[in-house]
């Protein structure tokens, strides 16, 4: 008898063994089951004593697992190679007037290049931590592939076969935009013009584009026939179109209120009504990289819940104590959060005090170009698309 008792313990300590080899050695897995059970027992048990009791106590050795977890999660992420380096590489166009473009003392301003800093901010605590890596809209895929980029924060529109074929992942849309037309108005066409009154036209645009793409269907759909020219940048297509070259330039429309913009004075007319396709914009990266797509979509998310909530680079210190429950939490006054993905504890307080929230990430550059926000662009709460997912 007592040798049988002796052998079934001796089997049962070999099975918990051989589990704990096997939850041990299997990181991705694993990562996700352990850390679904332990935000689950955070949020079920952080207030209920009744699961705050020696049971979960007793888990001295879950949190050592959780913690080995947590380091297992980032391992061969991008996001332990921009910590290690303490440079985020980010993809920016250098010519997105608005978006990305340097400005007289050779910093880079817009949009997206603070999205870059925000992202920096996160994850390295500086905002100014980004080397920015100007490339052509055709050149930006492989310099994720390559890695010459971590990220891409360049008018980039979120597609199926960028997703897929092209391998890559998209973060939450920034902005969203739509595909539309320009013309000077000595030329015939007027702000009543559409797709249908270009036949014959000479369309410019940039190579490597859902925006060459898109014009050709839309001809096609019109029943018009266009000679569409492409240049490798969007300067050389404005270019070409101040010196006669192109009929109608074409790209996403806040591209082109923003070239109306800075080229003033001149006749252009961009073509009105619903544009031509939709265009969502926003953060770009590699795919199947978990723990970096968090790191980057969480910067974007913590912008949004922070202009929700009306959390600004100005009040953040206060409401980091007086703000509402999600507000502490996600600006670090209870860090897990963030610690768990990896980050510090205060990443997005840093990411509202040094760049701002998103209303504030907009307004710095784009309605001194003219364009808006509104419509699509303005939270859920105005009837916008702007819908953060709760960071709890
Ligand atoms: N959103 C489109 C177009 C992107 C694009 O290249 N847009 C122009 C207009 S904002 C641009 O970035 N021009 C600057 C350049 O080509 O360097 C895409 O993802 O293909």
């Amino acid at each position: 008898m007592k040798n049988t008792k002796l052998f079934r313990l001796l089997a049962v300590l070999f099975a918990v063994t051989m589990f704990a080899a096997a939850c041990g050695s299997d990181d991705a897995a694993d990562n996700a089951d352990g850390d679904s059970t332990s935000s689950d027992s955070d949020a079920e048990g952080s207030d209920d004593s009744g699961s705050d009791d020696a049971g979960s106590d007793d888990a001295g050795s879950d949190d050592a697992g959780s913690d080995d977890e947590s380091v297992d999660l980032t391992q061969g992420s991008v996001l332990d190679e921009v910590i290690a380096r303490g440079t985020l590489n980010c993809g920016v166009s250098g010519a997105g007037v608005g978006f990305s473009t340097t400005n007289a003392d050779g910093r880079m301003v817009g949009f997206d290049a603070d999205f870059c800093r925000a992202v920096a901010a996160a994850v390295l605590g500086d905002a100014e931590a980004v080397n920015f890596v100007e490339l052509t809209a055709a050149e930006r895929f492989t310099a994720i592939q390559t890695g010459d980029a971590d990220v891409l924060m360049r008018n980039t529109t979120w597609t199926q076969s960028r997703d897929t074929d092209v391998g890559m992942d998209f973060g939450p849309t920034t902005y969203f935009d739509g595909q539309q037309l320009m013309a000077s108005a000595a030329s015939g066409f007027s702000s009543s013009s559409t797709v249908a009154d270009i036949d014959g036209a000479v369309v410019c645009t940039n190579a490597g584009t859902t925006t060459e793409k898109n014009i050709s269907d839309a001809a096609d759909a019109a029943g018009v026939s266009i000679t569409l020219n492409t240049f490798e940048d969007f300067d050389i297509v404005t270019e070409n179109f101040i010196a006669g070259a192109c009929d109608i330039i074409t790209t996403d429309g806040s591209a082109l209120v923003g070239r109306k913009s800075v080229n003033e004075p001149n006749d252009w007319v961009i073509f009105p009504g619903q544009p031509i396709s939709k265009e969502p914009l926003g953060p770009t990266y590699g795919q199947n990289d978990s723990a970096w797509a968090d790191a980057v979509n969480w910067t974007v998310y913590a912008t949004l819940i922070a202009d929700e909530k009306g959390v600004n680079s100005g009040n953040v210190d206060d409401m980091l104590v007086n703000g509402d429950a999600e507000i502490i939490r996600l600006l670090g006054g209870e860090g897990e959060l963030q610690t768990v993905m990896g980050l510090n504890a205060d990443a997005f307080y840093q990411v509202i005090a040094q760049v701002g929230n998103y209303g504030e990430i907009f307004d710095a550059s784009l309605p001194p170009l003219g364009v808006e926000r509104a419509g699509a662009n303005t939270q859920w709460t105005d009837g916008g698309l702007l819908y953060a997912p709760p960071a709890r």
